[in-house]
């Protein structure tokens, strides 16, 4: 098993899917926090002077949707066919599109409020689509088995929650299936150990 250190801001953002999969997976990594004020030193060793980047034994690894593709192949959590990965990678993009939207750099009052509310919308056609559907299945996960997509939902809950700590009480089956990943033993270690940030 090679060395892993993942290198990001102190906060959730890009890095925690990939953070959440190293907890799921029980598996060891160097979670590398870089303050704001120490970053511009180190952006012009990184391969695109963006992070996060994933060292797989030293090799960087940018781009945070490659890095979590790469640990769900690693650690069995993209399914077990390769429909299915598709079907995952298809969920996880429609819910990253939605919730990309929302402006949590955004330091202008009313640019924030204008972006928010488009946010919303989106994000209440998306999730609500997945909500129907998800509900209709009758299933355990989004999936026949665990997948990176169920941790990419609770990241994104977390991401909406930061705005609306209710938005998600939208979508009953959605939100219970959160709290069932949540509960996950190795999942619920990760979230009472992590530091504590806003999004
Ligand atoms: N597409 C890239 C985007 C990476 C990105 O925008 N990173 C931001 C933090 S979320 C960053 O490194 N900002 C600092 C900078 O550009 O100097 C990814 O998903 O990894």
């Amino acid at each position: 098993m090679p060395k892993y250190r993942l290198m990001y801001f102190p906060i959730k953002g890009r890095a925690e899917v990939a953070r959440l999969i190293f907890a799921q997976a029980g598996q060891e990594y160097e979670d590398l926090r870089i303050s704001s004020s120490d970053w511009p030193a180190k952006k012009p060793e990184t391969p695109f002077g963006q992070m996060p980047v994933l060292y797989i034994d030293d090799k960087p690894l940018p781009q945070s949707d490659a890095i979590v593709r790469y640990l769900a192949r690693e650690f069995k959590l993209e399914g077990p066919d390769s429909m299915t990965t598709a079907y995952v990678d298809m969920l996880v993009m429609s819910m990253k599109e939605a919730v990309e939207k929302l402006p949590f750099m955004e330091k202008d009052e009313e640019k924030k409020k204008k972006a928010k509310e488009a946010a919303f919308e989106k994000i209440d056609f998306t999730f609500g689509k997945i909500e129907k559907k998800f509900k209709d299945s009758g299933k355990e996960f989004l999936f026949k088995e665990l997948t990176y997509a169920d941790l990419y939902l609770l990241q994104m809950s977390e991401a909406i929650g930061y705005f609306d700590k209710d938005l998600m009480k939208k979508f009953p089956s959605l939100d219970a299936l959160i709290a069932r990943v949540k509960n996950l033993p190795n999942i619920k270690n990760w979230l009472e150990k992590r530091p504590n940030t806003d999004f």
